[in-house]
């Protein structure tokens, strides 16, 4: 501890510096994890700093993000490119060192933490991609995926629900290279943890079947090195490494206190450190020995090296299982793809079935997963009322992998795993539960939004048409607060076409996350007036679209999923009274938003009065319709919950009729 070269007080230096000159920040777990860090960096974590994106490096996920210096210290010694200009910048606007780590930010960041206990759920996801693609690439003598996943987490991850969802599962699963190191510290920021959290973290987790090694001093260098090994050894279960620290180590006045937690230590106390933890360099200076005893370039291009001489060997025995996989690490679609799609939604829309939207959905993955191994599907425990599986789904079963997983009753911790196969590569992950449920896993989503993953959320049971089961499962706020998040897509389809573009929509996107909004009741198939199949699909992707038109327009009604049919039977009731009205539907508004000026005129024509329908909450219509005083448009919704009934009973009720939406049309003329 006490001697200059020592790596680890490089962290600790660099940690303390980065969040004095921020002012802002947590020096306290970084110091405190200082030797955790170099004994899993330094000894076993195979990566290359070159190629932060090699297919076979071990996943390192910071899940106390909030210790966010940690990790770009690590990154900037081991020779990541990430100069120490950025890490002088931690937390200043653009630089490549966020407050807390961003994906995409700083190579090497494998996944966005912050939100405590959700990189766990990550690092769950990760390990289950790692083992699902080990058992269908690997081959007798070519194990070309066969990485760790490696998080840090504290007691904040560990207080939070969502680490009981994940590593329940982890356990079930017996996801044997996963190594979770805890920062058993004893602090959190109210204080000493002893008042809130009493849980005996090694009996937690050896009640979820895993492989846990107990109070191992984690300032002790050798000995956490030796229970990484130990914790690699044992292959059927997860790990868990109980590490004992002390926060801001090495700060004489604020080591082992909240006060270290998050805040500068303040220019003395940082003198003090320096004093105590000999460390004589200025801040952000680093002497070239402790450079060279982190670097991990020599190594890191050897293993990758060694990888690829593997992969070689592994193309010219299996070329197309190598040309697969290259393919699926890249996130490309076959290139049969678009055509499959243009056949698929040809046949769904000739056959013209009138279905519920959730079992059009299920129709579209069986029709795409034949041309898309990558799917890996699943449902928080209601995969017969989402319809998530497809005939030819492997279902996990305990330590088999397969891609359809029964994530349990587990909606946020779903929705973080799914994030974390999503980082990972080589699956496109979906997931279902009822739409009441979303806001369980919601600050997933948020997370799946910011890091653009290609996350596919299957909510079905879209509206009070639920019917019975009551107001505690009707959705009524849900698909206007799933629009109002950034970068996420939302699609309500109306009918089987619309569900089938939706899905090719989601899949195609690279860049963000896609909830599919269905529907429990059956919905007609509607007729649309475009010359062929490409013309519909382009016109539905363009996320709002005249369905129904008529000379002389009077009003425009536009409505979404269960609602559409409903504006094409009250167009019909307003035509018998001589009032010609154009139906829009408007499957995803985002899309619709993105179109230019020209042809979001076309379709909503200045002047003409609008009626929107929609069975949830009102607001995020008014932008389509006007204001609610301006007496231009109107918006048939529901601005309160719903009731246990039959859900046509409740449409009737809620003025889900054509009576209603004939007199509301009139009432804007
Ligand atoms: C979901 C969530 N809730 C609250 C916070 C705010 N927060 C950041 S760190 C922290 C305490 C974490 O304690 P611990 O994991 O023990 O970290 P340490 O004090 O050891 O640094 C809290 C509550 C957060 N980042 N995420």
């Amino acid at each position: 501890m006490s001697q200059t070269a020592d790596p680890a007080n490089a962290l600790r230096a660099l940690a303390m510096d980065a969040v004095q000159a921020a002012n802002s920040g947590h020096p306290g777990m970084p110091m405190g994890m200082a030797e955790i860090a170099l004994a899993l960096w330094g000894r076993h974590l195979r990566h290359n700093p070159a190629n932060p994106k090699w297919a076979d490096r071990d996943r390192f996920v910071l899940s106390n993000g909030h210790g966010s210096m940690l990790l770009y210290a690590l990154l900037h010694l081991t020779g990541y490119a990430l100069p120490m200009d950025q890490l002088r910048r931690f937390r200043q606007w653009h630089s490549m060192t966020p407050g807390h780590p961003e994906y995409g930010c700083a190579p090497g960041v494998e996944t966005t933490t912050g939100p405590l206990g959700q990189g766990l759920a990550n690092a769950v996801g990760m390990a289950i991609a790692e083992k699902v693609l080990a058992a269908e690439f690997n081959r007798p003598g070519h194990d070309i995926v066969a990485h760790h996943t490696y998080a840090f987490a504290g007691d904040g991850c560990l207080m939070e629900g969502i680490s009981h969802e994940a590593c329940s599962l982890a356990g079930t699963l017996g996801l044997g290279r996963l190594v979770v190191l805890y920062d058993d510290n004893g602090i959190s920021i109210d204080g000493q943890v002893k008042a809130w959290f009493t849980d005996d973290t090694p009996k937690r987790f050896e009640a979820y079947g895993w492989h846990v090694i107990p109070a191992v001093d984690g300032h002790d260098v050798g000995a956490v090195d030796a229970a990484i090994r130990a914790a690699k050894a044992v292959t059927d279960k997860p790990s868990l490494v109980c590490c004992k620290t002390v926060i801001a180590k090495g700060s004489p006045n604020k080591g082992g206190s909240h006060d270290a937690h998050g805040a500068a230590l303040g220019e003395k106390e940082v003198a003090a450190t320096r004093e105590a933890i000999g460390w004589r360099h200025a801040p952000f200076e680093v002497p070239e020995s402790v450079y060279r005893s982190w670097d991990a370039r020599g190594r890191g291009a050897g293993l990758e090296r060694e990888w690829n001489e593997r992969f070689a060997a592994y193309t010219k025995q299996h070329p197309d299982l190598a040309a697969e996989f290259r393919r699926r690490m890249a996130g490309e679609l076959p290139g049969s793809w678009r055509a499959h799609c243009e056949a698929l939604v040809a046949k769904i829309d000739a056959k013209g079935e009138s279905i519920a939207t959730r079992k059009a959905s299920q129709n579209a993955i069986e029709g795409l997963a034949s041309a898309l191994p990558e799917f890996f599907g699943g449902s928080a425990d209601l995969t017969w009322s989402n319809l998530t599986q497809w005939s030819a789904a492997k279902p996990v079963a305990g330590s088999r992998p397969g891609n359809y997983l029964s994530y349990g009753v587990r909606e946020f911790g779903m929705a973080g795993i799914m994030n974390g196969i999503a980082l990972h590569g080589g699956l496109i992950p979906f997931g279902g539960t009822f739409l009441v449920f979303s806001d369980y896993a919601r600050n997933a989503l948020r997370l799946a939004a910011l890091m653009k993953l290609r996350s596919i959320l299957v909510f079905t049971h879209d509206s009070i048409g639920l019917g019975e089961d009551g107001p505690t499962h009707q959705p009524v706020e849900h698909a206007a607060s799933l629009r109002l998040m950034p970068n996420m897509e939302v699609w309500r389809p109306c009918d089987a076409v619309e569900t089938a573009v939706a899905w090719i929509a989601a899949v195609e996107r690279k860049d963000g996350p896609t909830s599919l909004l269905l529907s429990r009741q059956n919905l007609p198939h509607q007729k649309r007036p475009f010359a062929d199949t490409a013309a519909t699909i382009t016109a539905i992707r363009r996320g709002g679209y005249v369905l129904a038109d008529a000379p002389a327009l009077r009003a425009v009604i536009i409505a979404t999923g269960s609602e559409v049919a409903l504006a094409i039977a009250a167009k019909a009731k307003l035509a018998e009274d001589g009032i010609a009205v154009r139906v829009v539907s408007m499957p995803c508004t985002s899309a619709f938003d993105r179109q230019d000026a020209a042809y979001r005129a076309s379709v909503l024509p200045a002047g003409v009065p609008r009626v929107a329908i929609e069975a949830g909450v009102t607001d995020g219509w008014r932008k389509y319709v006007g204001a609610v005083d301006s007496r231009q448009g109107a918006v048939v919704g529901i601005d309160r919950f719903g009731e246990s009934a039959p859900g046509g009973e409740l449409f009737k009720h809620f003025g889900f009729t054509v009576e209603n939406v004939v007199k509301t049309v009139k009432g804007v003329l």
